[in-house]
Parts: C-alpha cells; sequence; structure tokens
C-alpha cells in the first residue's frame, strides 16, 4: 500500500510541478518580454538618430571627357545615399551636375569632391547629367 500511495504521489505531484513551472514561464514570459522590448526601443533610438550619417554610403563618381564614370550606379533602398562628384579634367563640358528630378544643380570646380546627398527612400531611378544635358548618368535606387 505504501508503495503505491508512493507512486501516486509522484504522478500527482509531477503535473503539478509541470503546471506551476509553466505558470511561472507564463507569469516571467510578459514581464520580461516587456521590459526587453522597452530596452530594445530604447537601445534602437539612440543608435538609429546618430549611425545614418557614417553608415550611408558614399559613392564616386569621376568627371572627365568621357562624362560620369560610373554613369549608372546602383544604390540601396532605404539607405543614405551621398554621390561624391569629383571633375578631374578640363576637357569636359561637364563643368556642373544636374539632377532635373530633385532640382538639384551643382557646379564641379576642377580635382574639388562634391558632395550631393540623393534621397533614396523610394525605390526609383534618378537622371542626373551635365550642365547642358550631354552627358547622363544614372542612380538606381531598389
Ligand atoms: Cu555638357
Amino acid at each position: 500500500m505504501l508503495l503505491i500511495d508512493f507512486r501516486m504521489m509522484k504522478i500527482i505531484t509531477l503535473p503539478v510541478l509541470a503546471l506551476v513551472a509553466t505558470l511561472a514561464a507564463a507569469c516571467n514570459a510578459p514581464a520580461s518580454a516587456g521590459s526587453a522590448s522597452a530596452t530594445a526601443g530604447g537601445q534602437a533610438g539612440t543608435p538609429a538618430a546618430t549611425p545614418p550619417m557614417s553608415e550611408g554610403a558614399v559613392i564616386e563618381v569621376k568627371v572627365d571627357g568621357n562624362g560620369f564614370t560610373p554613369s549608372s550606379v546602383h544604390a540601396q533602398l532605404g539607405k543614405k545615399l551621398t554621390l561624391r562628384f569629383t571633375r578631374t579634367s578640363d576637357e569636359t563640358c561637364a563643368k556642373q551636375v544636374d539632377f532635373p528630378e530633385l532640382g538639384i544643380k551643382r557646379d564641379l570646380p576642377l580635382n574639388q569632391p562634391v558632395d550631393i546627398d540623393v534621397p533614396a527612400s523610394s525605390a526609383r531611378t534618378l537622371g542626373f547629367q551635365c550642365g547642358m544635358g550631354m552627358f547622363k548618368g544614372s542612380v538606381v535606387i531598389h
């Protein structure tokens, strides 16, 4: 009889322990998840505000008698993008760069990098060209 009782105890005790453990886990889970997401949110907020400035892609574009090199640039959607134009020759009519869709037109002084921030928040192809529209290039954001 004693042996049977002991076995009965074990049979009853184990599910109860399991249930208690489950309840304890269930109670702890929302609390820890809540604080974890609050912490993650705080952490995400801080770096998100600063790194994009240094993390953004800078693509160098050479400007000379052949126009823009590369003339076709691919960029990642949603990532900060800067095109750095450097005119390396006087033997070119591309002494300006013009982004008609953006309404941006800049002079390109010889051997002086000119940075243009290109919005990459939507998937599209942005054209750029020299001041007179003879040399053309494009930025594909995808
Ligand atoms: Cu030109």
